[in-house]
C-alpha cells in the first residue's frame, strides 16, 4: 500500500513539473500583445527568454512563483513633462523618465540618457538589459534606467542647465543613495550628472552618492569616464587569451565618438592595436593606417569640448569620410560597435566576416539586432553581448557607491585593477554558463544565464513582490 502511494506521489510530481514549464515563446507573444508598440523591448526580452529557458525549466519552483513574468517587467515606471525655458525665452516641453525595473539585489541603477529618439521602449529595453548586466558585476546594484527626448547637442550651458534642473526637480522624490542611483548614457556626461547632482542635493538637503560619474571634486571615482571602454577593451582580451590571439597590431572598427567609443580607441591605441574607424550620427572617417594619439586627442576635444562634428575630423587630417555612412563596410580584424542599439544589421555582419573579422566586443548596448548575432555566433566568431562587454561603466559606478558610502576615495590604480579583475570576472561566469558542446563559448548565452540565476534565486528569497 505505502509503496503504491509512493508510486503515485512520484508520478504526479513528474507530470506536475512538465505541466509547469516556461515556454519562452508563449511569454514572448504575450508580451507583444500587451506590448505592441514597444519593439525594442521585445527584442531584448526575446534574446535573454531564449537563452534562459531551458536552465529556468530546471527550477519548476520558478514557475510556480511566476517568476519570468515579474522579472520581464518593471516594477514601476515614472513619467512626467519636463518644461524649460530656452535662451530665447521660449518655454519647451519635453518628456521624462525612470525606469525601476528591479531591485533584487540592490538600489536600482542605471544611467540616464538625452537624445531626440528617447521613448518608454528603449528605457524599458535598456533597464531590463541592465539588470542581468548589473548582475553580473558582482556587485549589489538592481537594474534602471532613465531619459528624456531632450536633444543636448546645439543647445548652450545655460539651456541644458535649466533643463537638467527641470528634469530633476520632478525625478528627486523617486530616487537616493539607497533606492536608486542614476549615472550617464548617450547625451549625459560630466556636465549633465554634475548639473542634475547640483539640483538633487538642493532638493533632497543632502550630500550622499544619489549620482554616479560625478566630477572628482564632489564623490566622483577615479577612472569611470574611462571605465566602459576601458573595461571593454579588458573583456576582449580575456576573449583574445582563449585563442592565444595578440591585440597588438590588430586593424579595429569603431562606432561612435562619445565617451565609450574614445576610451576603447585610448586603451586600444595603449596597447599597440590600430583604430581604423570612428563615426557618429552623420557618418564616419576611415583611417587604415589607424589613428594618433593626437588624432585621437583631436577627437577626444572635438566631442567632448567642442561639441563638433566628426566630419572636422576628416577636413583637418584630410582622411575619408562617408556621409550617413556605418564602419562595417571596412577590412578589420575586430569591430566594436560603440554608438547605439540595432547599428549593426544581418547585411554588416556578413560584411565583416567575409572581410575576416573575428572578434566583436559591444561597447554599446545592443548595437546587433538578432540577424547579426546569429550570423556571429554561427561562425563561431569571439562574440560578446553589451551585458558582459560594456559592464566596466557600472562596474566603476558602483565602485563609486562604495568609496561614497566609506566617505573615502581610492587611487586610480586601485579603480583599475578592480575593474579589471571584474570584467574577467564576468568573462569567466559567460565561459561557465555559456560552453556549448563544441567546446564553442557562446558568451550571449553564457551573460544572460549568468545574469539571470543571481536575481532569480534573490527574487525566489525575497517572495512574490
Ligand atoms: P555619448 O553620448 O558619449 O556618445 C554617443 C555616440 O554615439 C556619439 O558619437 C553619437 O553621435 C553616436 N550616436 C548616438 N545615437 C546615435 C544614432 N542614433 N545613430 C548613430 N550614432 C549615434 O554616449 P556613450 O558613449 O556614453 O554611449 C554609447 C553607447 O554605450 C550607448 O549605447 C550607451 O547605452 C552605451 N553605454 C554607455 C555607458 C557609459 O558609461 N556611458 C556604459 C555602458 C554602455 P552624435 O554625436 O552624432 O549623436
Ligand atoms: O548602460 C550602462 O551600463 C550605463 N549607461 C552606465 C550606468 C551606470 O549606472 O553607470
Amino acid at each position: 500500500m505505502i509503496l503504491f502511494f509512493k508510486i503515485f506521489d512520484y508520478i504526479c510530481s513528474v507530470e506536475y513539473k512538465s505541466i509547469i514549464k516556461m515556454k519562452a515563446k508563449e511569454v514572448i507573444d504575450d508580451l507583444r500583445r500587451r506590448f505592441p508598440n514597444e519593439p525594442e523591448y521585445l527584442q531584448a526580452v526575446e534574446e535573454v527568454l531564449m537563452s534562459i529557458e531551458d536552465v529556468y525549466n530546471e527550477h519548476p519552483e520558478f514557475e510556480r512563483y511566476n517568476l519570468i513574468e515579474r522579472l520581464c517587467m518593471p516594477d514601476r515606471i515614472f513619467s512626467f513633462r519636463v518644461s524649460w525655458v530656452d535662451d530665447k525665452g521660449r518655454v519647451q516641453n519635453n518628456m521624462g523618465y525612470r525606469i525601476q525595473h528591479n531591485n533584487a539585489i540592490g538600489p536600482y541603477k542605471g544611467g540616464i540618457r538625452f537624445h531626440s529618439s528617447v521613448n518608454q521602449s528603449i528605457l524599458k529595453f535598456l533597464a531590463f538589459e541592465q539588470t542581468f548586466k548589473n548582475s553580473l558585476t558582482t556587485l549589489p546594484m538592481g537594474g534602471g534606467k532613465g531619459g528624456s527626448d531632450f536633444s543636448p547637442k546645439g543647445k548652450s550651458d545655460m539651456e541644458v542647465m535649466r533643463f537638467c534642473q527641470a528634469f530633476v526637480a520632478e525625478l528627486w522624490r523617486h530616487i537616493g543613495p539607497d533606492t536608486d542611483v542614476p549615472a550617464g548614457d548617450i547625451g549625459v556626461g560630466g556636465r549633465e550628472v554634475g548639473y542634475m547632482y547640483g539640483m538633487y542635493k538642493k532638493m533632497a538637503r543632502e550630500f550622499t552618492g544619489t549620482f554616479t560619474g560625478k566630477g572628482l571634486e564632489f564623490g566622483g571615482s577615479l577612472v569611470r569616464p574611462e571605465a566602459t571602454g576601458y573595461g571593454n577593451v579588458y573583456f576582449l582580451l580575456n576573449m583574445l587569451a582563449t585563442r592565444g590571439i595578440d591585440i597588438k597590431g590588430k586593424k579595429v572598427a569603431i562606432s561612435g565618438s562619445g565617451n565609450v567609443a574614445t576610451y576603447t580607441a585610448k586603451k586600444l591605441l595603449s596597447l599597440g592595436a590600430k583604430v581604423i574607424t570612428m563615426s557618429d550620427s552623420n557618418g564616419t572617417i576611415y583611417v587604415p593606417e589607424g589613428l594618433t594619439e593626437e588624432q585621437l586627442d583631436f577627437i577626444f576635444e572635438l566631442k567632448n569640448i567642442y561639441r563638433g562634428r566628426i566630419r572636422e575630423f576628416a577636413e583637418k587630417y584630410g582622411c575619408e569620410y562617408v556621409e550617413g555612412g556605418r564602419p562595417w563596410g571596412y577590412p578589420c580584424d575586430i569591430a566594436m560597435p560603440s554608438a547605439t542599439q540595432n547599428e549593426l544589421d544581418g547585411d554588416d555582419a556578413r560584411t565583416l566576416l567575409a572581410n575576416g573579422c573575428f572578434a566583436v566586443s559591444e561597447g554599446a548596448n545592443m548595437p546587433s539586432t538578432p540577424d547579426a548575432v546569429h550570423e556571429f555566433v554561427n561562425a563561431r566568431i569571439l562574440y560578446a553581448p553589451g551585458k558582459a562587454a560594456n559592464a566596466g561603466g557600472v562596474s566603476v559606478s558602483g565602485l563609486e557607491m562604495a568609496q561614497n558610502s566609506q566617505k573615502l576615495s581610492w587611487t586610480a590604480e586601485e579603480v583599475d585593477a578592480k575593474l579589471q579583475r571584474i570584467m574577467a570576472d564576468i568573462h569567466t561566469q559567460c565561459q561557465k554558463y555559456g560552453k556549448e558542446a563544441d567546446g564553442y563559448t557562446n558568451y550571449v548565452k553564457g551573460a544572460n544565464i549568468a545574469g539571470f540565476m543571481k536575481v532569480a534565486k534573490a527574487m525566489m528569497a525575497q517572495g512574490i513582490l
